[in-house]
This record gives structure tokens, C-alpha cells and sequence, in this order.
């Protein structure tokens, strides 16, 4: 019943389970798998697929005839396991180049390079079949604002994602752009912070119906916010593209712990979301395991990430069968039909009916509502005692 299926599209990045433990303070723990080792190792603990920066797969400094081979080599496991490849991305923040930022960097040869590189991890995504793409910006940022204005930056970063989508057209790889929020790590402050950052950003763009967001548990946790709700404006905008699933504890640095690691109630309401809302996309677990963890650790590492959300998936069914549960919400949602020639879009009449309406306000305010009883039987549900 928790194994996973292929209809949940659950994928990993290659950087996910080839984490090697390396952290600020901390060497490699884990030995470097190869892509081809990572795709099997994937396909063996049931992921639907699996995606890539462009360096996770071919070395930056790669020659043409060196990356047709490691192409080829990866497209051969990706055929031999059934793996698909529905999303990739650039890598615009390991090399020391891309430093001060990659599309807002006050370099021009940088933002120029940033945009080789991307166009050059486009063709690849396309050439494995993907049909997201990813932004992740995580050296558009400062330290000191002193060092760039910010609605510069803001320009730059437009004009580079113009630019990508008019060559997505032009090369016909109808890619969708997913836009992903982080408040900071690895600069002082990062652009456009949030989920909410990014759809207020993404209506300035030429082609706003071409991008979305790829909103990560971990960041939007970082900045203090609520996930759940992040991933609800994304829904209602129709803008949820892609979603990096994991989990984090606040107020701390970018965990990116196994899915369902750390707040079991917000992993819990975010799958109910997703499911009600039958979401389509993968689920992709952008996590690593702890640095404590061998090889097998990294299995139980993926393969709990998908078992929890196969779980809660479970729970999520019951909660919308539990009797009391229905009970408790239908009778909050209770219809008052004197109120609906009320309710709707405006008239005059009805803005003039409501404006002469006498209200009960204080019978208004001494409705119980009765949510103590419905968040216990969530935990109850949720502890295995419903
Ligand atoms: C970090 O959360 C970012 C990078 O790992 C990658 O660019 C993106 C894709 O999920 N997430
Ligand atoms: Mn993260
Ligand atoms: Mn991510």
C-alpha cells in the first residue's frame, strides 16, 4: 500500500542521492556515484525519475566529444531502467565565476557566460526529454546592497529569462520555466525570496505564460512562512509547475531533510493539498541524507521519502472519509441561504441591498467553531488512533 507508483511521478536529482556529506565544516563522508550508479540506484528503490544540473552530468569544463559520451552512457541507463528526466537545471552557483551572481551579476562577460551555460544545459534537458526547467538563482543575491541596486538586478534577471524564453521557442523545446524562492544561503540575502516574490515577478516577464514556480518545503520554511500556503497561491495562480519536496526545521540553514523528517503536520497538509487538488507534476524530492549515513543510509534516505508521502497520501484519503472529521466541516461550511441574494459578483442592487442588511454582529462573534475538535482528530489521525 506505501510502495510507490509511477502515478506520483516521484523523482530525485542526481545531486540528491549522490550527496556526498559534504558540509561548511565537514569533508565527503560518502564516495562520488557515477550518474549511471545514481539512475539504478533510483530505479531500484522505485523512483518514477530522475533530474540534473547540467554539471551533475557533464564536468564544466567537459569537451564536446567527452559530454556526447557521458550523454550517451546516461541515456543508456535511463533506457535500461524505464527512468524518465521531466526536469532540469543549471548549475549558476558552484563556479567561482558566478560569485557575485549569475543573471544580476554586475559583470556583463558573467551574465553573458550565465546565459551560454543555461542555453547549453537547455539543450541537454531537451535532448533527455525534459519539459521543465528549472531556476534556482543562488547567488542572485548581496551581502552589502551597497554592491548593486536592486531593481537593477531585478532587470537583469529579467531580461535573462526573456531572453531564455524566446530561445526555448525559437529552438522549439517548449520547455515551462519553474522559478525557485530560497531567502538566503549561499548569499547574505537572495532575490526574490519567496514563492510569492516570484508570482508577483513572474506578470512582469514577456512571457508570464511560459513560467511558474518550483516552491521547496525547505525555503519558504526558512523565511518563517507557512508551505502549505505558499503552495495554495501557486495552485490557485495555475502557476504550480514543479514542487521540490522536503522538510527543514525553521530558523535553521537549508536542511533539505528526507520528506516528512521534521514537521510531520505540514507534510501532512501539504500532501492533502497536492492530492485534493490532484496536482500532475512530479514530486521531487530535492533532500539528502543525513552526512551521518552510508549507502545504506542513502536507500533508507530516498525510500523514506517516497514511503512518507505514500503514507500521508493514505492519511490524507482518510481524513477526507473520517464521519466526525466531514461532520465537523460540514457543519462549518453550513449553507445560509437568506444570505445569497447577498453573495456574488457586484451590482448595484446587491452592493445596495448588503449596505441596507442588519447584521447580528455580536451572534456573529459568539459562534463556536469548534476547531479544537478538529485539530485533535487530525493528530489523532495523524498518530495512528482513528
Ligand atoms: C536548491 O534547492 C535547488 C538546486 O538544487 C536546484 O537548482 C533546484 C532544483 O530542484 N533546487
Ligand atoms: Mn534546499
Ligand atoms: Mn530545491
Amino acid at each position: 500500500m506505501y510502495e510507490p507508483q509511477p502515478a506520483y511521478k516521484f523523482t530525485f536529482g542526481l545531486w540528491t542521492v549522490g550527496n556526498v556529506g559534504r558540509d561548511p565544516f565537514g569533508e565527503p563522508v560518502r564516495r562520488a556515484l557515477s550518474p549511471v550508479e545514481i539512475v539504478h540506484l533510483l530505479a531500484d528503490v522505485g523512483a518514477w525519475g530522475v533530474n540534473l544540473h547540467d554539471n551533475d552530468l557533464v564536468p564544466i569544463d567537459a569537451s564536446p566529444a567527452e559530454r556526447d559520451q557521458l550523454v550517451r552512457t546516461f541515456k543508456a541507463a535511463l533506457a535500461e531502467t524505464g527512468l524518465v528526466v521531466p526536469m532540469a537545471t543549471t548549475n549558476l552557483f558552484s563556479d567561482p565565476a558566478f560569485k557575485d551572481g549569475a543573471f544580476t551579476s554586475n559583470d556583463p562577460a558573467v551574465r553573458a557566460y550565465a546565459l551560454q551555460k543555461t542555453m547549453r544545459a537547455m539543450d541537454l534537458g531537451a535532448e533527455l526529454g525534459a519539459t521543465t526547467y528549472v531556476f534556482w538563482g543562488g547567488r542572485e543575491g548581496a551581502e552589502s546592497d551597497a554592491s548593486k541596486d536592486p531593481v537593477e538586478a531585478l532587470k537583469r534577471f529579467r531580461e535573462a529569462l526573456n531572453f531564455l524564453c524566446d530561445y526555448s521557442n525559437d529552438q522549439g523545446y517548449g520547455y515551462r520555466f519553474a522559478l525557485e524562492a530560497k531567502p538566503n544561503e549561499p548569499r547574505g540575502d537572495i532575490y526574490l525570496p519567496t514563492t510569492g516574490a516570484m508570482l508577483g515577478f513572474i506578470a512582469t516577464l514577456d512571457h508570464p505564460e511560459m513560467v511558474g514556480v518550483n516552491p521547496e518545503v525547505a525555503h519558504e520554511t526558512m523565511a518563517g512562512l507557512n508551505f502549505v500556503h505558499a503552495v495554495a497561491q501557486a495552485l490557485d495562480a495555475g502557476k504550480l509547475f514543479h514542487i521540490d519536496l522536503n522538510d527543514q526545521n525553521s530558523g535553521r540553514y537549508d536542511q533539505d531533510f528526507r520528506f516528512g523528517a521534521h514537521n510531520y503536520k505540514q507534510s501532512f497538509f501539504l500532501v492533502k493539498l497536492l492530492e485534493d487538488q490532484q496536482y500532475a507534476g512530479p514530486r521531487h524530492f530535492d533532500a539528502h541524507a543525513y552526512r551521518s549515513e552510508d549507502s545504506a543510509g542513502v536507500r533508507d534516505f530516498a525510500r523514506g521519502c517516497m514511503r512518507s508521502y505514500m503514507i500521508l497520501a493514505a492519511k490524507a484519503r482518510q481524513f477526507n472519509a473520517d464521519p466526525e472529521i466531514q461532520q465537523l466541516l460540514a457543519e462549518l461550511n453550513a449553507p445560509q441561504p437568506e444570505l445569497t441574494p447577498l453573495q456574488g459578483r457586484y451590482s448595484r442592487e446587491r452592493a445596495q441591498a448588503l449596505k441596507a442588511h442588519t447584521f447580528d454582529r455580536q451572534a456573529l462573534g459568539q459562534r463556536g467553531l469548534g476547531y479544537e475538535r478538529l485539530d485533535q482528530l487530525v493528530f489523532e489521525l495523524l498518530m495512528g488512533v482513528r
